[in-house]
């Protein structure tokens, strides 16, 4: 069966540390990580396989609160300075999947926030690209000119012009590599908006398309610990969706030590916090949408 190619539980099992009861997607509110690599699927992909030297380029959490029919999600730059679990020293958030995969990456950022991930998605630029080709593109406006490799590394084969548009595979791919125009810190925001146009696309869709086929192909790019029953569930309550907020995490460039950081302004991680705890409604914590 092709879907299990992508069905992978974490270490940990199905439930967060920072749980009691394990969530289900179906009914609970919910987090998931979101983990775009570099990485191609030739010596197979999965959550914790040869993951030495791979990083996570794009690292977004998103929150999914049923009765408020709401979604938040926070980008996390590739370059924040953050503890570890099991490592002496701070390091980069991306070097996390290096050294542990998605067990210590998910870690990781329950480490940052204070608050459990219960789901995870990681997948390469080849899942990516036939995500957005089984959608049909995806919606986005584009606000600066943007001339950008492909997929295949080939120098300026894509040109986006600024506007609302609708991007093709290639060129959703290419927007969320693009960093040299501005930073990390704008590709994060394009990253945000372009999962906010993928779960936009989905709800709109009448029935997942080609969906044999893309599982078929997914399957060795992708891994996660939902199951495909939680996907079909998900396709449908994306219809449900109302509001998709973005958290911004403030920092500030930090090369005191002379290497490239991204220092998080901790009052700012302290806030992200705090409402992701609400908004997923932990333990002590209430939800008042204002
Ligand atoms: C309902 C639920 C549960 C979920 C809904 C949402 C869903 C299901 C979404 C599905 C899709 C997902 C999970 C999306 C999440 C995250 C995204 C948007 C991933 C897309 C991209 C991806 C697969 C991986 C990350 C790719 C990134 C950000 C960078 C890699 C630069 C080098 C050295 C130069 C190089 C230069 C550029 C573009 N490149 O691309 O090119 O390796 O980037 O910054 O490392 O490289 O620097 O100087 O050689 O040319 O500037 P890169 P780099």
């Amino acid at each position: 069966n092709a879907t299990s190619n992508a069905n992978e539980e974490l270490g940990r099992g199905g439930k967060s540390e920072k749980r009691e009861q394990a969530v289900d997607p179906s009914e609970d509110h919910f987090s998931v990580l979101l983990a775009g690599v570099d990485d191609s699927s030739t010596r197979g992909f999965s959550a914790n396989g040869d993951y030495k030297g791979v990083r996570t380029d794009a690292l977004i959490l998103a929150t999914f609160n049923r009765e408020d029919k709401s979604v938040k999600m926070v980008s996390m730059p590739r370059d924040s300075k953050v503890e570890i679990p099991g490592r002496r020293n701070t390091d980069r958030i991306a070097h996390a999947h290096s050294y542990g995969g998605m067990d210590l990456t998910v870690e990781t950022v329950e480490e940052l926030f204070d608050v459990p991930v219960d789901y995870y998605v990681k997948l390469n630029f080849d899942a990516f690209l036939e995500i957005v080709d089984a959608l049909g593109g995806v919606e986005i406006n584009v606000e600066k000119e943007i001339t950008e490799q492909n997929s295949k590394d080939e120098a300026g084969a894509i040109h986006l012009e600024p506007g609302l548009q609708e991007l093709g595979p290639e060129e959703a791919l290419a927007y969320a590599r693009t960093r040299k125009l501005d930073s990390d810190i704008y590709r994060g925001d394009r990253q945000k908006q372009l999962v906010e146009a993928i779960i936009k696309k989905s709800a709109q869709m009448e029935s997942i398309p080609k969906y044999g086929t893309v599982i078929d192909s997914v399957g060795d790019n992708m891994a996660t610990n939902f199951t495909f029953g939680n996907i079909l569930a998900l396709f449908k309550y994306s219809k449900s969706i109302d509001t998709i907020e973005n958290l911004k995490l403030e920092g500030f460039d930090d090369t005191s030590t002379g290497a490239y950081y991204y220092a998080l302004d901790e009052n700012s991680v302290e806030e992200v916090s705090e409402k992701l705890k609400s908004h997923l409604e932990l333990p002590g914590y209430e939800y008042n949408p204002s």
